[in-house]
């Protein structure tokens, strides 16, 4: 694949072909980790004032600092949503910032995860201990491969499935497609729910409409989320959402105050507000 980012005096800028002629730059203190693995160049930067950074292909997965918000909203969600969530699908995520959130669910009783790259979690386990540690729980089990081809296999499986995904220009394409979320909605049970990384409404019409078309002809229920994440480039990123029972946009369940004390983004007001989009996108997402 194509790599457009580079490191330029000293700065890592992502050069997205999904964003173009705009980059997201941060500058870089040591590079920790750069190889090509079986599917993609994978990096690990010390940048100089935002922690340390994961790059897949030249594009931003997390950093250190606000990883919280990505993972905390990309779980709780649609964990949330689920008033009795015990089976749990996530697929990518290699770092495993998502098993760590839904780890924090005493009500789940399994974790199947699903990665294409085992390079990413090793990585991951070296050098981001805080957001690998979502591998320790021992409700995970792991499971190497394609996600695509793992979840045309399952049904009526999952209370929820996450799909914490790379960007549709890469490994990730065909979890952007209608085959897979067709796949998907086979493999939940009665009133499952899923969350897919939705992109950004400001930068990425065209494949978040498509998103929300794909969602909206095959779930009866349909809802678009968004997250404030400063090293995503627009500084936000979208979860798309679809559920067989009414009630996304409202915690089904109290959350508890130990578990809220953990938390430093989502919140039971934040789960609601998540839903409130900006005017032009919510005519954007109806006209769709
Ligand atoms: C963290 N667990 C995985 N997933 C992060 N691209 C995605 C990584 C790519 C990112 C969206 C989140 C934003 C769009 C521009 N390239």
């Amino acid at each position: 694949m194509k790599i457009y980012s580079k490191i330029l005096d000293g700065w890592f800028s992502e050069i997205c072909p999904m964003w173009p002629g705009v980059a997201l730059s941060l500058e870089i203190e040591k590079v920790l980790y750069s190889k090509k693995s079986k599917f993609q160049q994978i990096d690990l930067f010390q940048t100089k004032n935002f922690g340390k950074m994961l790059v897949l292909d030249g594009i931003i997965q997390l950093t250190e600092p606000d990883e919280f918000a990505y993972h905390e909203m990309m779980a709780h969600v649609p964990m949330f949503a689920h008033p009795a969530p015990e089976t749990v699908l996530v697929v990518g995520g290699g770092d495993g910032g998502v098993l760590r959130e839904i780890g924090r669910h005493k009500c789940v009783k399994h974790i199947d995860f699903c990665e294409i790259d085992e390079e990413v979690i090793n990585v991951a386990k070296e050098f981001l201990p805080d957001i690998a540690c979502g591998f320790d729980d021992p409700r995970v089990e792991i499971h190497i491969g394609d996600g695509n081809a793992y979840v045309q296999e399952q049904s009526q499986k999952y209370d929820v499935i996450i799909v914490d995904s790379s960007d549709p220009i890469g490994p990730g394409e065909a979890l952007f497609e209608k085959p897979f979320y067709k796949a998907l909605k086979k493999a939940l049970k009665p009133g499952g729910i899923i969350a897919t990384q939705g992109e950004s409404f400001f930068l990425h019409k065209d494949c978040v409409v498509n998103l929300v078309n794909i969602t909206k002809s095959l779930f009866p229920v349909q809802a678009y989320s968004y997250i404030l994440v400063p090293t995503y480039p627009g500084g936000h990123i979208g979860i798309c959402l679809g559920s067989l029972e009414p009630g996304i946009k409202k915690p089904a369940r109290k959350i508890s105050d130990d578990l809220q004390k953990q938390l430093k983004y989502y919140s039971p007001e934040m789960h609601e507000a998540s839903f409130v989009l900006p005017y032009f996108a919510k005519k954007m997402f109806e006209n769709a």
